[in-house]
């Protein structure tokens, strides 16, 4: 059965509705970022940019890196945004543009988020690397998706205790990164540890400029929470819909970080752009070694 015009929605050009992308224009390796001017500092190595395009705040550019083809794409801030540049990129791959139905052979991709996190353990500082070997979403995005199965629920469990998780809040998800993925882009001095997502930037990270917080505790709490000598080890606003969209879809993906906040000692990096130019290509090299 065809998907319905109103599930399955392509522009006039046979292009997908939000990312402005045809089938072709995908490679089958992604390195997703947040700010959509992050897209041109990772092109900037490449050979060749064979397709460039923009469309609200998701920018995508597909050329060759040392001979691999990689298209990298921003999906701006959050994981209402992670579930549509998901569900796209995933369609592009498995449902066949012209019947409109999914493919039966499934293919996955290989997604690389290249992003910048606030770390909340003091001794993980400023300026250095990690790759989130879990995700714990605070968002609740995958609760609107058959995702049981692939959720730690004992993990959560135990989070929502130690937290005293006021209950109006999402219930929060736990998902894993792709073990293939991290082999590939690991190296010994990088931070590893589970990367707690939340919906917003400040309240939602336990920021306060003028708001009084629900509970201004949290970090602290987040810091001290211990399962099986697993630890939260930062915050940001994507890696959970990442890691539970491609797990759901199956693809892999990793998510790596700058850190360049420490939210346990205050500081905030004065080299963000050289420290991420650094992950760039730390990246790169490690996707084509
Ligand atoms: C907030 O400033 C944004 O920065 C982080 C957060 O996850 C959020 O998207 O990541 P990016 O730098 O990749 O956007």
């Amino acid at each position: 059965m065809p998907l319905k015009a109103s599930e399955f929605i392509l522009n006039e050009d046979g292009s997908i509705y939000h990312l402005n992308l045809r089938p072709e224009h995908l490679a089958d390796t992604i390195i997703t970022v947040g700010d959509p001017d992050r897209v041109a500092k990772v092109t900037e190595h490449f050979d060749d940019i064979e397709f460039s395009i923009k469309k609200r705040e998701f920018h995508t550019q597909t050329g060759s890196y040392r001979g691999k083809r990689i298209s990298v794409i921003s999906t701006g801030i959050g994981t209402d945004n992670i579930d549509i540049v998901f569900n796209e990129l995933d369609a592009l791959v498995n449902i066949d543009f012209e019947k409109k139905e999914v493919k039966k052979q499934i293919k996955s991709l290989d997604i690389i988020r290249i992003g910048t996190t606030g770390s909340i353990q003091a001794e993980i500082p400023i300026d250095t690397f990690l790759l989130s070997e879990k995700a714990i979403g605070f968002d609740g995005l995958l609760h609107f998706y058959q995702s049981e199965e692939i959720i730690d629920n004992h993990f959560s469990e135990a989070f929502i205790k130690h937290m005293d998780w006021f209950p109006k809040k999402a219930h929060p998800y736990v998902v894993d990164n792709s073990k293939k993925l991290q082999k590939l882009l690991d190296a010994e001095d990088i931070f590893k540890g589970i990367t707690a997502t939340n919906i917003g930037f400040y309240g939602p990270q336990g920021r306060s400029l003028r708001l009084g917080l629900q509970d201004d505790q949290m970090n602290a709490k987040l810091a001290t929470f211990n399962y099986h000598d697993q630890k939260i080890t930062n915050l940001e606003m994507e890696t959970s819909g990442i890691y539970g969209m491609s797990k759901l879809l199956g693809h892999n993906a990793v998510s790596m970080n700058v850190i360049l906040a420490n939210r346990a000692t205050g500081e905030f990096s004065t080299t963000p752009q050289k420290t991420m130019e650094k992950l760039i290509g730390h990246c790169l090299d490690k996707l084509t070694s």
